[in-house]
């Protein structure tokens, strides 16, 4: 479906929501397509790439409609390595903490990583030239979603300091080929370092504003609740807006509840820090904490993207190990212990050290 691979675990087939199978991302800093997460709130829209136009307005001196070829000739393109994140990645393991209904239980594969190809925003804000108000810029979309309330096309909104930064692109391009449906095509928009919400498919609209968008998406979902808040109640502006992503990281292999032989093993997993933050160390104990070793990082693929990280483990026979891990950015900061002071009723950024236990089989 849609491109992806036959084992994709497939939380809902309408709108289409999958993540790839556990330890799939380790194998390539790149993501392939067809393991790249794929999270939508309505159907995949069909589009037409020759009668695309991008209209660009709001508070703008020079409203702007480009079709995909006036993008390609009047602007520079730009091709980024990004991470993108959903901030519902790894609600399992908040879910475990307390029940969180209505919204799907993805694992730590709701993120994968591209080489986007497109122009920067910035260039084309430029070229509309925006007035002395604009403070925000939210995107359009076409698709339709039918879990907003109302029922409208997906939208969201950035501040407009982040979108005149020189990594924010409008893709039409992913992995070198063009953006296939699922992920947006004819264009997207890619903002790195904050939550895959905001990198609106099928954009047709740039709206340059005082105001974030009042669209469903940035105004009542994607905001972190209080614990005792009813996610069926909230409105407009109730909690906190997500916006850049936190430090976080995965344990992708061995796999949470799969099997290895003793003796050594090599742990493998992802970190990804904040925006304008790196990675700076990746720590992993075998014992459930008791002692820790430091990971080696790979080199990352841009400065918006994730690091694979592995470390060699010694594990004993017959016996269910406790893998851990934990990373630190370069700030000092740490990722949060446990997600049970995360919890929040949509279950958003779980960001807490994560977890596996491995069993191992008798010594043969
Ligand atoms: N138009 C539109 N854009 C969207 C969405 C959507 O449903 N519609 N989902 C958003 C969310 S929540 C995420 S995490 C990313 C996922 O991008 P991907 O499907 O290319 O992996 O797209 C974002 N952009
Ligand atoms: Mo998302």
């Amino acid at each position: 479906m849609w491109g992806k691979r036959d084992d994709m675990v497939v939380h809902e087939r309408e709108p289409f929501n999958a993540e790839p199978p556990p330890g799939v991302l380790a194998d390539a800093p790149i993501t392939p397509v067809e393991a790249f997460y794929s999270r939508n709130h309505g159907p995949v829209p069909g589009t037409d790439r020759d009668s695309w136009r991008l209209a660009v307005a709001g508070l703008v001196d020079r409203p702007l409609s480009l079709s995909l070829s006036d993008l390609r000739r009047d602007f520079e393109p730009c091709t980024l390595a990004v991470t993108l994140q959903c901030a519902g990645n790894r609600r399992a393991g908040m879910a475990a903490v307390r029940e969180i209904p209505g919204e799907d239980p993805w694992g730590d594969g709701a993120t994968s990583t591209a080489e986007w190809t497109g122009v920067r925003l910035a260039d084309v804000l430029a070229a509309a030239r925006p007035t002395g108000r604009a403070a925000h810029v939210a995107f359009e979309a076409v698709d339709v979603s039918p879990l907003a309330r109302p029922a409208q096309p997906y939208g969201a909104s950035i501040p407009f300091a982040k979108a005149s930064a020189p990594e924010v692109l409008l893709a039409w391009a992913m992995n070198g080929r063009p953006l296939p449906a699922a992920h947006g095509a004819p264009l997207r928009v890619v903002v790195p370092g904050y939550i895959g919400a905001r990198s609106v498919k099928w954009v047709r609209r740039v709206v340059v504003r005082a105001e974030p968008s009042d669209n469903y998406f940035q105004a009542v979902a994607y905001r972190l609740l209080p614990p005792d808040a009813d996610p069926d109640r909230a409105g407009p502006g109730d909690g906190l807006s997500l916006g850049p992503i936190a430090l976080n990281s995965a344990i992708l292999r061995p796999a949470d509840g799969t099997s290895v032989p003793p003796g050594r093993t090599t742990v493998r997993g992802y970190a990804l820090a904040g925006e304008h933050r790196r990675v700076a160390r990746v720590d992993l104990s075998a014992d459930g904490g008791a002692s820790w070793r430091q990971a080696e990082l790979d080199p990352a693929a841009g400065a918006y993207t994730w690091q694979l990280w592995h470390a060699d483990v010694t594990l004993p026979p017959a016996s269910d190990v406790e893998l851990i891990a934990r990373a630190w950015d370069d700030t000092g900061a740490l990722q949060p212990e446990s997600p049970r002071a995360l919890w929040n009723p949509k279950g958003y950024a779980n960001n807490s050290w994560p977890r596996a236990t491995i069993h191992t089989s008798p010594r043969p």
